[in-house]
């Protein structure tokens, strides 16, 4: 790696401070922790300026450090061809708490596009999460398209090689700022420059897409909170994606899984405070955004293959009231034309709210029901708790007389059970998952329920781990921000869970707490491949960690039925695309409170168009399945998932995208334009891999909407406006917002896959294909991933197809690079942008005549090929 590296040396430390920073959204902050007053800024060496009248900003920090704040500099460094390791000692105390006198600072190329640095105590092994497994750095790192410095000022820069603009030309991606870091043992800052002020992921929170930077904060400390804006929510996801001004992308992600928060300011910089663990960045160079988030995947790992019955629109609720008000509902639903794989079932199941039972009067007949859905291609899933009831009768309850056995239970600090109260009547004890037995423990109550109840997958819910009170049930002992210099959001960290000084297996709940879902995803995975060996796990996560998307999909959780949710689940949805964990949906109509069939309308049409699309609501709110609120509907339901179950061989192939390359399945316009600016504030539609833009209403009493189409030709399939030309470049245009559709766009320059949908996947999965093929400027190509939808090993052995399409106005070949696997049907074939009407048409060289062309929509169709998949040319003759 090229890379200079500067001694900054022992600078003398100036008696004047160096306050001067003109511009004061530049200040670090000096003091973050609680009571900070003018003396205890000086105190530690930093100067204190309050808020001027006219200063636009309201949070900036009033303690903030000189220019010249040395508190570590370097005392050693070496460095090889793949990095460099640098000694800092502290110089001047933090007064934040006892500094750790001497760091580690290892700097390492890991791919070409990949830098890892690491800051650590070279004396003391801290805390490290051991998930997601990280692998190897790359053995190829020939080309890297960065380099590092450490400045005279203690900066760590990662700067990335312009290719166009000459190698002289980089941009700064990362400015660690060493000189002013603070690192104790329960609370570390570190601030970096960022090159641009546009920010994405920072998950989970909520709100809009890209983030503000306005001296925000982001608290990351998993909790059972319904998402509402400035709160930490279920899922700890520290990476960020960065657009630069020119379109370019940069990544970062921390990997850490203490309480922490995130903040940024608007030099453009961001600011990191966890309370423990060490400071290991990995950054990633992109170029493109689509690039930044396949490096993040190269290192925490890519989605597993769904199955594909999965992509089926799902319905479920809290409240049914027995095996056959469920029954009836979906029953309901069939009959009302409704398109339904999944029917689940929520807590009202069990008996006494305790795991792995069922309810002896309403539910004893449930094996029945998923076993009736079998047989008509349909799937069953059901929730699972983590926690299990600890107030039984010894001997009456496997999962607690097993779990002691077992010895898998989290602890105390004294040794004994944690008791907190779930769900069940009397009190809830917690698995540790990272206990050995725990998965055999897991897999073995798994197995046993299994063969009362044949689900096909499970939905992992409470898993932050949620607790309806804050710590202990039997004692108040858990103090749990007693010791920390610094806490995150300013919330104790007990609040809704269980203790900070719990214990694990493998640490203290302080330390592992935000790795419970990741954990127990892992179990949960294990087990279900135990009860039904080589059948792919599906499993939907309320919780989640970097990299679960491995094992894991997600629901954006208790949502209220209201406008705001419905439009901020698209961001809440692409926001779990950018971390790798694309099979992501939010429920649809809203979960609190009582949706409307307006509401419920709009949501069911863009709830079409979640990767991951379920129904769910809450036991107090009214009935919000289509067939419950009339026409209204299940007029756009019945039209929205007919086109979703019609292109889902086009969504699968983005799952296998997914998995083989991180690619993303929902993503944002920018994604596809990042050099658009138009795209950045985008969130209010969205695509399906680069050929679909959705473009949906989403307010009340809406008769417009307005569209933002990047450039290019957008094909309107659904044949309601027509196509939108934006080849001359991006434009806003006004669509009516009708009840009883959704708008979605096809985008010119690709080739997608379809079948006629039957009532469920397993049906559609016997239509022949068609192929859509959208030409833009003549030109268009697209792929399919065919496989049998459901086994593990379908990619590893060999037992899948891909097919793709290429087009031209003069010709289509679809080819398969292999042999086939198995036999496909095309048998239709709609060409969209052909210009005018061919004389002839040959397929592999035989005349073909079954075709018609429409002028006005510029398409050609070809019906009755029945022709396979394997080989196909066909020319078009003008
Ligand atoms: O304390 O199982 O987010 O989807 O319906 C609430 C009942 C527990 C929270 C989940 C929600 C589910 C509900 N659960």
């Amino acid at each position: 790696m090229r890379s200079v590296l500067l001694a900054a040396g022992f600078l003398a430390l100036t008696s004047a401070l160096q306050c001067d920073i003109q511009n004061a959204i530049e200040r670090i902050d000096c003091l973050p922790e609680r009571n900070s007053n003018e003396q205890r800024c000086h105190e530690r060496g930093c100067c204190w300026k309050t808020r001027q009248d006219g200063d636009p900003h309201v949070n900036f920090p009033y303690c903030f450090y000189p220019r010249d704040y040395s508190g570590y500099v370097i005392s050693n460094q070496t460095q090889d061809r793949h990095g460099a390791t640098v000694y800092l000692q502290r110089q001047q105390p933090s007064h934040s708490a006892q500094d750790i006198g001497v760091l580690r600072v290892e700097v390492r190329s890991y791919s070409n596009q990949i830098v890892r640095i690491r800051i650590v105590d070279p004396h003391n092994q801290r805390w490290e999460p051991p998930y997601p497994a990280i692998p190897p750095p790359s053995s190829r790192i020939d080309s890297p398209i960065f380099d590092f410095e450490i400045t005279q000022d203690s900066r760590l820069e990662v700067r990335r090689f312009d290719g166009d603009q000459g190698d002289n030309h980089k941009v700064k991606l990362v400015s660690l700022n060493l000189g002013t870091m603070i690192y104790t043992d329960r609370f570390i800052q570190v601030t970096s420059l960022l090159p641009s002020n546009v920010v994405y992921g920072l998950g989970e929170h909520h709100g809009s897409l890209r983030r503000s930077m306005d001296y925000s904060r982001f608290t990351f400390y998993n909790e059972d909170q319904p998402p509402v804006e400035n709160k930490r929510l279920y899922g700890t996801q520290p990476f960020y994606i960065n657009l630069e001004s020119d379109g370019r992308a940069n990544g970062m992600w921390l990997l850490n899984s203490n309480a922490m928060d995130i903040l940024l300011q608007p030099a453009p910089a961001i600011t990191y405070r966890p309370t423990g663990g060490v400071l290991d960045f990995f950054i990633f160079a992109g170029p493109s955004p689509a690039d930044v988030v396949k490096q993040y995947q190269d290192i925490v790992g890519r989605p597993k293959m769904i199955p594909y019955w999965s992509l089926g629109f799902h319905l479920c609720r809290y409240g049914y009231k027995s095996t056959e008000d469920t029954r009836r509902t979906l029953q309901r639903n069939l009959d009302a034309g409704v398109r339904i794989d999944v029917q689940w079932n929520d807590i009202d199941y069990m008996d006494k709210f305790n795991g792995f039972t069922l309810d002896p009067e309403n539910y004893s007949d449930l094996g029945k029901l998923a076993d009736e859905l079998h047989k008509d291609g349909r799937h069953y899933v059901m929730i699972v708790d983590p926690a299990v009831s600890g107030s039984e009768t010894p001997g009456s309850y496997p999962p607690y007389d097993r779990g002691l056995e077992q010895n898998v239970f989290v602890k105390t600090a004294k040794g004994r059970i944690v008791e907190g109260r779930v769900w069940n009547l009397g009190t809830s004890v917690f698995p540790d998952f990272t206990h050995p037995n725990a998965t055999i423990y897991w897999t073995e109550l798994f197995r046993d329920f299994h063969k009362r109840v044949a689900y096909d997958g499970a939905w992992i819910d409470m898993n932050e781990p949620s607790n309806g009170i804050d710590g202990h049930n039997d004692d108040n002992s858990c103090r749990s921000d007693q010791d920390m210099p610094y806490v995150p959001g300013d919330v104790y960290l007990h609040k809704r869970t269980i203790c900070t000084s719990d214990v694990h297996h493998l640490s203290s709940h302080y330390n592992v707490h935000n790795l419970y879902a990741y954990a127990e995803a892992i179990s949960t995975y294990k087990a279900l491949t135990a009860v039904a060996p080589n059948k792919r796990p599906f499993i939907i996560s309320r919780s989640t960690f970097s990299g679960q998307g491995f094992y894991s999909g997600h629901w954006t959780g208790d949502i209220y039925s209201n406008w705001g949710n419905l439009k901020d689940s698209i961001s809440g949805i692409l926001d779990f695309s950018f971390y790798g964990i694309p099979m992501v949906g939010a429920d649809i109509c809203g979960f609190l409170q009582d949706t409307t069939t307006e509401l419920c309308a709009r949501w069911q049409a863009l709830g079409a168009f979640y990767p991951f699309s379920r129904n769910h609501n809450n036991i107090q709110a009214k009935d919000q399945d289509p067939a419950a609120l009339g026409e209204t509907v299940l007029k756009p339901t019945r039209n929205a998932f007919y086109w979703r179950y019609k292109l889902l061989p086009y969504l699968y192939t983005l799952f296998y995208g997914a998995h083989m390359d991180g690619e993303t399945v929902a993503r944002p316009l920018f994604f596809e334009y990042p050099e658009d600016p138009k795209t950045y504030d985008n969130d209010r539609q969205f695509m399906w891999g680069r050929a679909l833009m959705v473009v949906p209403a989403l307010f009340e009493n809406q008769k417009i909407i307005t569209g933002y189409f990047p450039k290019g030709i957008w094909y309107d399939l659904q044949n309601r406006t027509g196509t939108v030309d934006a080849t001359s470049g991006g434009k806003y245009v006004d669509l009516p917002a009708d009840m009883d559709y959704i708008h979605f766009f096809m985008k010119g320059g690709n080739a997608v896959f379809f079948q006629e949908p039957g009532n469920t996947t397993t049906d559609s999965r016997k239509s022949p294909f068609g192929l859509y093929v959208f030409l833009d400027d003549g030109v268009a190509s697209g792929r399919v991933f065919l496989d049998d939808g459901e086994s593990i090993d379908s990619i590893t052995s060999g037992e899948f197809d891909v097919v793709h399409a290429m087009a031209t106005k003069d010709i289509l070949v679809v080819s398969n690079r292999s042999q086939m696997k198995s036999f496909y049907n095309l048998d239709e074939v709609h060409v969209y942008g052909i210009k005018s009407q061919p004389k002839e048409i040959f397929i592999d060289r035989a005349e073909f005549i079954d075709f018609v062309y429409d002028e006005q929509r510029q398409l050609l169709t070809m019906n009755n090929l029945n022709h396979d998949m394997t080989l196909m040319t066909v020319s078009f003759v003008y």
